[in-house]
Formats: C-alpha cells, structure tokens, sequence
C-alpha cells in the first residue's frame, strides 16, 4: 500500500488521477504524518512518465481548500433568496432525506433522479454503490450524454467500438493531424508523443477554429468554422478519390459501403468544401496531398469538434480517412479519439451496479443534457411523473449543462428536493436542500481505466477524510441503511467492490503491487482488418456531413441578428467547472474571457480588456473581451466553464448555449450556437 522513503516520517501512496482527461496519470502521492505533502506522476508509469499537469499538481491545495465542505449542510433559506445553510448532524441529514425520498418513492420513484458525471473518473466512486442505491429503488435512470456520446456512437457505428491506435506509437508518425483538440491545455501527455514525432521530423498540423497553444507549436493551422468538419473530410475524401491515393487493396478487403461514400465524397470538390469550412482552397488540398502521401499519418482526434449538430456524422466521416488511405496498416498510422472501448472486456459494471435489484422494473431514462427542460416538464403521459427529486454527485449542471437559465429555472423550483454531495459550495450546491461532504481522491480507494491510453490503475487512500467526509460509496451505503434496504451488497466494502471491478484477467495484488496494468492491445490493432462490426469490416454507409443548427449557412435570419459563432472549450487551468475555486489557479486563467479577432471587435466599436455583453435569444452574459489572434474573424471563443458566482454576473456561457442533441448520441451541441457581442 505504502513504502518507506527516505524519511522516516514519510511515506510514498501510489494513486491516479481522478479527473476527466485522456491521460488518466498515475501518481505518487508522499505523505508526512497525516497530511499530504506532495502530490507527484509516477515516474514508472509510461504516458505519466513522472510530469503532471499543474492543476493536478495542485491537488493538495484543493484536498487542503479552506474552503472545503467538512460537514452535511441544510439549506435554511428559501431556493429564490440566497443560498443560506447551517451545518448538521449526519444522522439527522440522512433520516431527513430517506424519510423525503420513501415519501416521493411511494407516489412513484421514477419522480427520483441521479445526477451524475464525472467529476471522478473511478468506477468505485462513480456508478458503483450508488447504482446499487438508484436501481433498488427504481429512480429514474440518467443517459450521460454530455460530453463524448456523438463520438462514441459515430465510432461504435464506424470500427463496431471505441478503439483506437496506441498513445505510444505517435512518436512514430510522421504526420499528426491534430483535429478538435487542444492537447497541450487538455491531453498533455498525449503531446509529449507528439512532440517526440515533431523532433524526429514529423509534421503537425492543427485543424481547430481557435489558435490554440496546441496549434502555435504544430507546423500548420488550418482554422476551419465551427461545426464544418464532415465537410472537410468529405472534401479530403474527394481529392483522395479524383487523384486516386486510395488503397484499394484495403478498402476492398476491409470497408463496407464505400460506393455510396464515394458517390457522396465525389459531390463534395475542393471549391465546395473550403467555403463551407471557411478556409482556403489550395489550404485543402495541400491538407488532402500532405494525409495522403505521408505514412505513417496518424489522427488524433478529440471531443471538441463533435459538440455540434454534425458532431456524430462529422467523427464518422474523420474515423474513415484512415480507411480509405490503409493507414491502418502502420503502428503508427490510423486514429485515436477514445480507447475506452480496450476495456471493456476486462471489465465487470454488472457486478459494481448489480442491475438485478432493478428486479425486472424498466425506469425511465432521462438525458442529462435536457436536465433544464426537464426539470421544467409537467408530468405527462410521455414524458412519465414530475422530477420531485435529483441527487447530484461527481457533477456541477448548474454551470456546465447547457441553456442555464432553465438549469437554474429547474433547480430553484422550491417544490424540487435536491441533495448534492460535493468537495465545494458549487452553483449546484447553492441551490440544494442537503450538501453532504464527499471525500476527494487523496481520501479514498478506487480504481481507473482510461479513455487515452490502455492501462488500469489503482488509488489508494493517502489520507483519513477531512472532517466529517464520506466517499460517495459510504455515503450511498448509509443512505441505503436509511431506507431500510437490508440486501448484503449494500455494506460491501469498497474494497470489496474495488476486486469485483475487473475480470480475472486483471489481478487485483498486481494492480496493488505496482499501481497500475497494461492491457494486452495489438500494436497496430487495424492493419489487416478485424474491427470489431459483426462483419469485421469498417462501416461507410450513410455518414454525412450535417450542417450546424445555427450557422450563417443553416439559418441566415438567426445569423443575420447574431452573426458571430461561439465556441466555449476547456480553460488550460481548470477542468471544466473543477478547479475555479482554487485561487491560484484562477488566478493564472484571470477573468472569464471571450476572444474576438480585430476586425470583429473593430465592426463594433469594442476595446480590448473592456466588458462586453455576449447575447442570444437566450440570455445574456458579461465578460472581459480580449482582442486576440487566437480568434479567427466570425468566432468567438468564451474560454473555460466559470463557475457562474465567480464570473462578472453571476453567469457563465452557458447562459448562451441551447439544448438541441446531436445528430447521433443525443449529446448537447455546445459549440453550436450564435451570438452578438456588444460594450456591456
Ligand atoms: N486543462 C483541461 N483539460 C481537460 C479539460 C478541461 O476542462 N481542462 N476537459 C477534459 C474533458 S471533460 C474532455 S471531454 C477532454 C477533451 O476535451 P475537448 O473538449 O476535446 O477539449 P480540447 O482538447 O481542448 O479540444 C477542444 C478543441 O476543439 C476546438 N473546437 C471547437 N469546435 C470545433 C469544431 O467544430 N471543429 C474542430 N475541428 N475543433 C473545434 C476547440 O477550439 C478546442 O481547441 O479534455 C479533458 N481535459
Ligand atoms: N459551454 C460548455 N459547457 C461544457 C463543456 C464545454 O466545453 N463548454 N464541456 C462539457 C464536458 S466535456 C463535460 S465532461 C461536462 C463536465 O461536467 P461535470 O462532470 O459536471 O464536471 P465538473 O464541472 O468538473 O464538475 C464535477 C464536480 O464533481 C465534484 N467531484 C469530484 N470528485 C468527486 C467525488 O469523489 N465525489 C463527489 N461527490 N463529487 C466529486 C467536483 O468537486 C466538481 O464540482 O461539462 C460540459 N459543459
Ligand atoms: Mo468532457
């Protein structure tokens, strides 16, 4: 668990981090007495490779936060006024919310949700005690939609599941096309890869609409509009078709559907596509002649560009490049965006979230990305009864669900009885009835996988919980307590539950011994085939490109009041909405920005550093305007989920952006979204 270091006071944990990022580092954690001293990457493992990002090198500080939830909280005031609560006993907040829950669970318990992300990534701490919890019950059940289900759907329909090339081999490639992805600020040891390609002569090339620190250090930026990135391909598909740099050898052996995709491809000429993605022609096709006649190609691709309408056909489109070039046929050639579906055979959800205590009921599903709709929504015969009570963990939807102004609508209800289990007063804890204190990952067992690189790791608990915290997993054990539900696997330690995660083929003492384990993967997973469709060919047939829901293209007279397209990624210094409270964090990342090119903010009259209003239909939000090359012109870029009470007014960007789903996946279309920009 532990082993001694120099020190004889010191002893070295080995953990991972919990938050939700391709890297998924694994971390050594040195403890001096009680407490915390340095939180560290394990030098050991390989994409961790001893370096950590500085947020999570920061992770102590957030552990150590003054301003950390230590005790169950009550809300005293009213959900309109401002948030008041004073603290009480656990006892007391646990009978007080069963004695809630089996009144509503009488009436129906489908008027019962969870809410939850991943705020941890941990299969413990995440869906484990508390599926066991939600299903013997028979809440409501949450599709967790709000971040990667366009892309995974589209790669599911594409390879037949969420596979990709090894992280290790784009030291390899000789050309990387880095496309919707910020790495250096949201995949950094992915970077290192890359870099390591980059000195060995490879060229990098960053296809994005905002100039990010990614793109400053590739050796091209190709800054396509928002949302245009099936056209794209579709474009590069042509010139590949026309100049036949096709590999027909494998496309005959290993791709269904080309003919129709051809036909599709050929509809799209360089000329056609440029526009639609707002760059330069010559610009495409040098990009088409570059992917085609450079091996090993390699792709990284990244949620960022399946946050709009097209997202899921756009990952389609981009997953079959590779298909039609055979760069599959090289380690170092083909395409990562997930590699999460390289555990699932390994691993064992049935037993962590026993589905059997369902016993035969059906609940039904709702979609975590309309949770302002339908916290709004009247009981009806479609939509079922009335959402009377959600429990939030390992989430913030007050700040990052889309269109806050019903998210907040939704949960200032005061008929809407809400518990939410939390490191931090969050905006979503603002407006709770109960906030309970959960551990953080310096505090509890759990174990990962990953979704960018193919290795388990385990965290062990470094510390006792702060105060009177509890990991999720004791707190949904003693909510169950509550309810009187008695069945044996409500008391399983976490333990217990940590050596249920896994199939035999990972051994849970090795995992211990060494931190992590490396599933067994194939170099070069797609060189002659084999994906996993039940033909075992890749699948071609009706991808598309689909156009934004709010475009100058798709909808003039929308754009014609708010020509301006806003994108909102990741801020470098925070994790989405994890993060914003620690001050020296926030302190690097300053104010909550939006990034308009010259020429835009010149047309209005705007100043740089001025407060500027950003507006739709929707709502309203203030901010700081950085003129800035990092925006192309027609984009704005409002960086980063702020939580809403540290930004100018109490919002954020998603004041702004809609719930529309995309086109696969029913993922909310973030990066899909109009607005005008005014002085404020
Ligand atoms: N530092 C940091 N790291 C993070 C996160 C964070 O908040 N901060 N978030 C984590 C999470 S939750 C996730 S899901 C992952 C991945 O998170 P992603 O959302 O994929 O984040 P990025 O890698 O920053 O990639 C987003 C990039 O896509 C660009 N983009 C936006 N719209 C489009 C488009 O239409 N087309 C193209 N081609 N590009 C577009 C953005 O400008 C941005 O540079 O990162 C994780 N890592
Ligand atoms: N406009 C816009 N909105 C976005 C995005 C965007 O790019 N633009 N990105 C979207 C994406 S990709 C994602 S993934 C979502 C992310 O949305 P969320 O999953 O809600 O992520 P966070 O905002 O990081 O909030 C996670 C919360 O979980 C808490 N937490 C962490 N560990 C634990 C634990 O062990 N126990 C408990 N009880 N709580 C814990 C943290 O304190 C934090 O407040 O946001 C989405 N929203
Ligand atoms: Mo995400």
């Amino acid at each position: 668990m532990s082993s001694p270091e120099s020190s004889p006071s010191q002893r070295i944990v080995k953990g991972a981090c919990p938050h939700d990022c391709p890297d998924t580092c694994a971390l050594r954690i040195t403890v001096e007495g009680e407490r915390v001293i340095k939180v560290q990457g394990q030098a050991d493992h390989p994409s961790t490779h001893g370096a950590l990002c500085t947020k999570v090198s920061r992770y102590a500080e957030r552990t150590y936060h003054p301003e950390r939830l230590l005790r169950p909280m009550k809300r005293v005031s009213a959900k309109h006024e401002a948030p008041r609560f004073e603290p009480v006993s656990w006892n007391e907040a646990l009978a007080d919310i069963a004695a809630r829950l089996k009144a509503i669970a009488a009436r129906d318990p489908e008027a019962i949700l969870p809410y939850s992300y991943a705020g941890t990534m941990g299969l413990l701490q995440g869906e484990s005690m508390a599926a066991r919890f939600f299903n013997k019950l028979g809440a409501s059940r949450l599709d967790r939609t709000i971040c990667a289900s366009a892309g995974a759907k589209a790669l599911n329909a594409t390879y037949g599941h969420r596979l990709g090339m090894h992280l290790r081999f784009f030291a390899e490639a000789k050309l990387i096309l880095i496309w919707g992805s910020n790495s250096i600020a949201s995949n950094l040891h992915f970077w290192t890869y890359a870099n390591q390609a980059k000195r060995n002569g490879a060229r990098l090339i960053c296809i994005d609409p905002r100039k990010t620190e990614t793109a400053d250090k590739c050796h091209q930026h190709i800054a396509l509009l928002p949302g245009s990135d099936g056209a794209l391909a579709l474009g590069l598909m042509h010139e590949l078709i026309v100049n036949d740099w096709l590999d027909h050898d494998y496309i005959e052996r290993h791709v269904d559907g080309f003919a129709e995709l051809r036909e599709k491809a050929l509809s799209w000429p360089p000329e056609r596509a440029a526009a639609a993605c707002g760059i330069g022609v010559d610009e495409l096709r040098q990009l088409a002649r570059d992917y085609a006649q450079t091996a090993p190609a390699a792709i990284r691709l990244n949620y960022g560009m399946q946050r709009v309408r097209g997202g899921g056909n756009a990952v389609r489109l981009i997953a079959l490049l590779p298909c039609l070039t055979g760069a599959w046929r090289h380690r170092a050639g083909g395409l990562l965006l997930s590699s999460s579906g390289w555990f699932a055979p390994h691993k064992n959800p049935q037993a962590l979230e026993l589905p059997e205590l369902l016993a035969g009921r059906a609940p039904r599903t709702i979609n975590m990305s309309t949770i302002g709709d339908d916290l709004l929504r009247p009981a009806s015969a479609d939509f079922g009864p009335r959402v009377e009570a959600v429990i939030v963990y390992n989430s913030n939807p007050v700040a990052v669900a889309p269109e806050s102004p019903k998210v907040v609508a939704g949960f200032s209800r005061p008929d809407l009885f809400t518990v939410v289990l939390e490191h931090f007063m969050t905006d979503t804890a603002d407006l709770a009835d109960y906030v309970l204190p959960a551990t953080t990952q310096l505090e509890h067992l759990d174990v990962h996988t990953s979704y960018g690189h193919t290795d388990v790791l385990i965290n062990e608990a470094a510390i006792a919980p702060q105060g009177e915290a509890k990991p999720n997993t004791q707190i949904f054990r003693e909510l169950a307590a509550a309810m009187g539900y008695t069945e044996p696997c409500f008391v399983e330690s976490d333990e217990a539950l940590a050596r249920q995660a896994f199939k035999s083929s990972i051994d849970f003492e090795a995992l211990r011994a060494q931190g992590w384990q490396s599933l067994p993967v194939p170099e070069a997973p797609f060189a002659d085939g084999g994906f996993a469709t039940p033909s075992g060919r890749a699948q071609a047939g009706g991808a598309d490109y689909v156009p934004n829901y709010e475009s100058r293209a798709s909808s003039p007279e929308l754009a014609a009041r708010y020509p301006l397209a806003m994108i909102s990624p990741p801020a470098r210094n925070f994790l989405n909405s994890s993060f914003v409270n620690v001050k020296s964090l926030r302190d690097i990342e300053g104010e909550p920005l939006l990034e308009m090119h010259a020429d835009d903010a010149a047309a209005r009259g705007l100043a740089d550093g001025s407060v500027v209003r950003v507006f739709n239909d929707r709502g309203s939000y203030r901010c700081k305007l950085s003129i800035n090359a990092r925006a192309r012109p027609g984009v704005v870029n409002g960086l980063g989920v702020w939580w809403r009470k540290l930004g100018l007014d109490g919002s954020n960007v998603n004041e702004l952006t809609h719930q529309r789903l995309t086109d696969m996946g029913q993922a909310p279309s973030f990066y899909d979204c109009l607005v005008e920009v005014a002085a404020g």
